[in-house]
């Protein structure tokens, strides 16, 4: 079949023969898709089997919940970024802390506090190399937003994210940071490792049909928002970690991987002018 006469038998089950409303965005994009898919389906001579079998995973993949890491490991998220920083060149909106993906691990409500906040619960205290951070959100032309919205979050020592791992206190390693009047936060938490796809998990036995790994970097989430600014989703990269610039969900950039000093004595943090809180 050409591409053509599917073109047209497809629009001929995508009409409009409802008796109710229509969303004609909805009609048009899964037209599309629809399209699309049979397209592929001629083109490489998908099998029945094999089409089930697609079908079979996707319902796996959803009722195991890793459509959301199914997508980041595709590359799409990463592609949904590329077209947000197209368009927002082409508005001649550039600069900044470079964006990058929001991943499939954010969890709303996180305990608000102003200026500083401690992530960790201190379960692994005994094992983690203590984090200090800080920074100023400034805007566009470089002046600070006090009262600016800092949402953190990032995982454990064994690569898990609280909620989605029950055995984590609620919250542990998200917080939400209001920024002081000069626009400044600062946080303590635990220098956290890289996370890995669900071994025995839809997303990796893709991947390994692939010839791909599922491993990102150490890293930690950031929402940045503040009043009439654009809300800025990022992460930073902690440098060093083996897998750095080979992120499975492609979520890396220059610009998003900070300096880490390691530092045996407390006080040398203090003493090389950060004003960390040890709280
Ligand atoms: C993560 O922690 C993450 O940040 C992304 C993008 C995908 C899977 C796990
Ligand atoms: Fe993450």
């Amino acid at each position: 079949m050409t591409h053509n006469d599917i073109d047209t038998l497809v629009k001929g089950w995508i009409c409009d023969t409802a008796t109710g409303p229509v969303n004609p965005r909805v009609q048009q994009v899964v037209l599309r898709l629809v399209g699309d898919l049979c397209k592929a389906i001629e083109d490489l001579d998908i099998q029945p089997s094999e089409f089930w079998k697609g079908l079979e995973y996707m319902s796996e993949a959803g009722a195991r919940n890793e459509l959301g890491l199914l997508a980041p490991g595709l590359g799409l998220e990463r592609f949904l970024d590329i077209r947000a920083d197209e368009a927002e060149a082409k508005a001649g909106l550039t600069g900044g802390t470079p964006r990058t993906i929001e991943g499939p691990l954010y969890v709303a409500g996180a305990p608000e506090s102003k200026g500083y906040a401690r992530l960790d619960d201190g379960t692994e205290s005994d094992n983690a190399e203590v984090l200090f951070m800080q920074g100023t959100v400034r805007d566009q032309d470089g002046q600070p937003l006090p009262g600016a919205k800092v949402e953190v979050w990032h995982c454990n020592l064994l690569g898990n994210y609280s909620f989605f791992d029950k055995t984590q206190s609620h919250f542990n390693l998200r917080r939400t940071i209001i920024a002081d009047g000069e626009g400044r936060y600062q946080l303590r938490s635990i220098l956290p490792v890289g996370y890995s796809c669900p071994p025995q998990g839809t997303t990796q036995r893709l991947l390994d049909q692939l010839g791909r790994h599922g491993h990102r970097p150490a890293h930690i989430h950031f929402f940045v928002s503040a009043d009439g600014q654009r809300k800025l989703t990022t992460q930073i990269n902690i440098d060093g970690d083996k897998y750095l610039w080979d992120d499975f969900a492609f979520a890396s950039r220059e610009g998003l991987v900070p300096p880490v000093r390691h530092v045996s004595e407390p006080g040398a943090i203090a003493a090389k002018g950060l004003q960390a809180p040890y709280a």
